[in-house]
């Protein structure tokens, strides 16, 4: 076993949805628990800290400002490889070709959103899922 512990963001998108609990449920019937779990309106500061290694691409403003539009779900959950296997949950970036049975596959409106509205974000190493649980939970 590699019990590990991933930073989960439900975005704005997905809270003015009322996906938040759809998507814990699916985070929870994988077998992941949920540690620590609270509702944020983000801080520009606390954002650019997150998306640090984004700074200077061309999609990095927008979707700060996205960040912003609203609060988010900010989630601990820890279990075996779940670092890994919250990503595939999730499904890849763009909503567009995220396949079905995945979290952007299937929730990710396909309307012409930007591809920022991808409803979550889920660490991607260990490395980075420390440093954004120490953003997220100082
Ligand atoms: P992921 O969230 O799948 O880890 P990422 O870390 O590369 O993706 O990018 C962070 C977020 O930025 C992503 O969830 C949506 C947005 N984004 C990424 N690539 C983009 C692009 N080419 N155009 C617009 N937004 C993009
Ligand atoms: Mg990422």
């Amino acid at each position: 076993m590699t019990i590990e512990r991933t930073l989960i963001l439900i975005k704005p998108d997905g809270v003015k949805r009322r996906l938040t609990g759809q998507i814990i449920a699916r985070v929870e019937a994988k077998g992941y628990d949920v540690v620590e779990l609270k509702q944020v309106h983000a801080t520009r500061e606390l954002l650019e800290a997150h998306y640090e290694e984004h700074v200077g691409k061309p999609f990095y403003e927008p979707l700060v400002e996205f960040m912003l539009s609203g609060p988010v779900v900010a989630v601990i959950a820890e279990g075996h490889n779940v670092i890994t296997g919250f990503r595939s949950l999730a499904g890849t970036t763009d909503p567009t070709t995220a396949a079905p049975g995945t979290i952007r596959g299937d929730l990710g409106r396909d309307w012409g959103l930007k591809v920022q509205q991808n409803l979550v974000h889920g660490s991607d190493s260990v490395e980075s899922a420390t440093r954004e649980i120490g953003i997220w939970f100082a």
